[in-house]
């Protein structure tokens, strides 16, 4: 059990009887938590009145807990009985065409600070905004008739909105691009574009402010391209068996208010509608000092660029970053249970503020389960001792926390694996629906041109794109105070005379000092990475840390100045570690809507700072490169991709040597097969 969850309630407690009047801070728990929807109230009713009428347009895109300085957090965590830190709202808000960054406090229930933003780039979007431009070209005289002229009728067409990016214009008003499909005969939208028609809306005034009907092509037909199970068609298949996950006992977590806690782990979970899941506070329980040790102070999906590698007019802005401009939170959806969590998952809701400021509830945002996948934890036979057999086996189990965000086309399963062993691993499925461009092409022999895809059925290119996703992780490895170690392995000629052997290799560690030399392009060197606490060694004398262990290693394929790849310049290294800086946790910048490029992690980075027995941030690019195929239409199968933080010397030992196997649930009717 966690060491302060029980002073927490006393705190829960103390916080009941000292303030009926205040209903929102009964609700405190931790200075780490989400806005309640009581504070997404507040803060909608403080803002409101310092913008009284007529001031109709103002709306909220996005709003947050202000997070308190990392030294206030530390401080109530050693003393949890004592008051919370001042909660705060950060507050992002168009109005009169200007972008307010907004502080308010809501314990003292006013705003702190008001500033308009001037620099490039815009906040995120709002569903709200959204939905009204995708309405607006169903009144449009030129959209109308576009759409006449091709023979389809108006009640088919479905639109959809797609952020423009930049290249390179002084200044640029906010706007929008929307692109329509047709919805007859099947609901797979995404692979039926009407092409060729471009509408552009101006976000402000809520208007279409530019359009062209450029060019035609062969809308894909219908068939081939439904999922809905209740309309296909037999025969159904590969056949599945029936299986279950039981747990007679119920779940073996916990979770009280925002903190989690389960076997050796625990950790605070909280929603932002930005990034979605951010889980803080992870501590291990080492069974030999007999305390928790902290592992993460915050992580999260900083960012996730996926940027389409078709450059003719309708399609060369299809740049995207999902996590500033349309929101992973926003865009999350409600789990459903047996399917997309198993049958022991236990569902915690989300609130973010709608676009007039007020709570919005995502209802099963997150699920948590304990996984018993069958795997082994680790295992030994000893045969070797003469006439004496010995084997231990010890099956793993692993506590998952899991959402999905459905940003448009795209559905991202995003999984957060906690086990026993002290690994953190973080897993990524990508499923949902290719993007893709109408042809007049039926066959590959002719397509002519580069068509920046793959033709995965008749008049349809999905289209080549990238998704790289840049976690944010500031570790906290048994202390603020970290470094950054690079061990590479060194080939060694062997001369002694009479060894057989011409070669070996050895590791060779070397602490990486400042923000230059910590910037990491995998793949190349063997090469391995991690953050340690240089201030604390093991017994034997090794600093304890943990380990990077990266997934697939993928980099950017453009050209470095191409202005797409400026704005996504924090994808440019795999690795890059920073010094802890408050402001600096999203890493394609602040304002990444038609951004610029000049507040991404590339930027900060070249201050080249001193990142040596620092609090330091490790952010980590995982990346996909995908040249789509058929199988991946009309619905792709989740392709999953991961990478893992591992204790490294951080333990005296292993710490599940003294782990028992879960029991066995004897289950009703089950015959156990030889
Ligand atoms: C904001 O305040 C105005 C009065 O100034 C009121 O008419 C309006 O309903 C309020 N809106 C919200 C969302 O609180
Ligand atoms: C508010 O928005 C409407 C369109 O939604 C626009 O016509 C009007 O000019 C805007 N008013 C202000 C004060 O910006
Ligand atoms: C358009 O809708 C009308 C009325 O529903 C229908 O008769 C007609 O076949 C439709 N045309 C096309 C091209 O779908
Ligand atoms: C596709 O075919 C149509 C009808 O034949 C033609 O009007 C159009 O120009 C063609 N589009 C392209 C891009 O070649
Ligand atoms: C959010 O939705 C869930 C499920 O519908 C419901 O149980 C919960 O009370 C809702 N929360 C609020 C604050 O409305
Ligand atoms: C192993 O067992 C066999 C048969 O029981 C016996 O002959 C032999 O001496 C034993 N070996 C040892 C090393 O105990
Ligand atoms: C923190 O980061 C922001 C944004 O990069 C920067 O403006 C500020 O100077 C940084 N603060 C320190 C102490 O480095
Ligand atoms: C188990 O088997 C019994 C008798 O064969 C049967 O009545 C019962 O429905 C079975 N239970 C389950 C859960 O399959
Ligand atoms: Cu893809």
């Amino acid at each position: 059990m966690a060491s302060y969850l029980k002073p927490l309630l006393s705190l829960l407690f103390s916080i009941f009887f000292f303030s009926l009047a205040s209903p929102i801070d009964a609700e405190l728990q931790h200075p780490l938590d989400s806005l309640s929807p009581a504070e997404f109230t507040l803060v909608q009713n403080i803002v409101n009145k310092s913008y009284p009428t007529p001031h109709h347009n103002l709306t909220f895109q996005y709003v947050g807990l202000n997070e308190p300085d990392k030294p206030l957090v530390l401080a109530w965590l050693s003393h949890p009985t004592t008051k919370l830190p001042p909660r705060q709202a950060l507050a992002i808000i168009r109005l009169n065409k200007q972008t307010h960054e907004i502080i308010i406090d809501l314990s003292k229930r006013q705003v702190i600070s008001d500033e308009v933003y001037e620099g490039s780039g815009y906040p995120l979007l709002t569903n709200e905004e959204q939905s009204a431009a995708i309405e607006l070209p169903f009144t449009y005289e030129p959209f109308i008739e576009s759409i006449k002229s091709r023979g389809l009728n108006l009640s088919d067409v479905v639109c959809s909105t797609f952020t423009v990016g930049w290249y390179g214009e002084e200044k640029s008003r906010r706007v929008l691009k929307v692109q329509c499909f047709t919805k007859k005969d099947s609901v797979n939208i995404y692979v039926r574009p009407i092409e060729g028609i471009a509408i552009v809306v101006a976000l402000d005034e809520m208007k279409i402010v530019g359009y062209g009907d450029r060019l035609r092509a062969t809308v894909p037909k219908a068939e081939g391209t439904e999922y809905r199970a209740s309309v296909l068609k037999p025969p159904f298949g590969p056949k599945l068996s029936r299986v279950a996950m039981v747990q007679p006992d119920g779940p073996g977590f916990k979770i009280n208010g925002h903190m989690i806690s389960w076997a050796n782990w625990e950790f605070h979970l909280a929603f932002d509608v930005r990034v979605g899941p951010i889980v803080s506070l992870a501590s291990i329980y080492d069974l030999e000092k007999q305390e928790f040790r902290r592992v993460m102070y915050r992580g999260y999906t900083s960012e996730l660029f996926v940027p389409y590698q078709d450059p003719s007019e309708d399609w060369f802005f299809k740049t995207f970053f999902d996590c500033g401009e349309f929101g992973f939170g926003l865009s999350a959806v409600s789990l459903e249970p047996l399917t997309d969590c198993p049958s022991n998952a236990v569902f915690l809701d989300g609130y973010y503020a709608a676009q007039d400021g007020s709570p919005t509830n995502i209802s099963n945002v997150f699920c948590i389960f304990e996984r018993h996948a069958g795997e082994i934890m680790w295992r030994h036979t000893e045969s070797g001792i003469p006439n004496e057999t010995y084997r231990e086996v010890r099956s793993d189990v692993s506590l998952v926390v899991r959402m999905v965000s459905t940003v448009g086309n795209y559905d991202y399963i995003l999984d957060w694996e906690f086990k026993p062993s002290g690994s953190i691993k973080l897993g990524v499925g990508l499923t949902g629906i290719l993007e893709v461009k109408a042809v007049n092409q039926t066959h590959t022999t002719q397509i002519k041109d580069d068509e920046h895809g793959t033709l995965v059925a008749e008049n349809s290119i999905a289209v080549s794109h990238d998704h790289f996703l840049t976690y944010y992780f500031d570790l906290d490895i048994d202390g603020t105070a970290n470094s950054f170690v690079r061990t590479g392995l060194v080939t060694k000629h062997v001369t002694e005379p009479g060894v057989p052997r011409k070669s070996y290799w050895t590791a060779v560690t070397e602490t990486l000092k400042t923000e230059s030399n910590a910037r990491i392009r995998l793949g190349r060197e063997p090469f391995d990475f991690a953050i340690v606490n240089p201030n604390k060694k093991t017994k034997p004398g090794n600093p304890i840390g943990y380990r990077l262990i990266p997934g697939s290693v993928s980099s950017p394929v453009m050209f470095p100045d191409d202005y797409p790849q400026v704005r996504g310049a924090f994808t440019n290294y795999n690795v890059w570690v920073t010094p802890y800086n408050k402001s600096e946790k999203w890493a394609g910048g602040k304002y990444v809507d038609q951004s610029h490029g000049d507040d991404t992690l590339a930027v900060w980075s070249q201050r080249n700072r001193n990142i040596e027995n620092k609090d330091i941030v490790l952010w980590y690019t995982l990346g996909f490169h995908h040249v789509p195929c058929q199988e991946d239409y009309p619905m792709m199968p989740t392709l999953s991709g991961g990478f893992e933080l591992r204790p490294l010397n951080f333990f005296e030992r292993s710490p599940v040597l003294k782990v028992l196997s879960p029991p066995p649930v004897p289950l009703p009717n089950c015959t156990r097969r030889p």
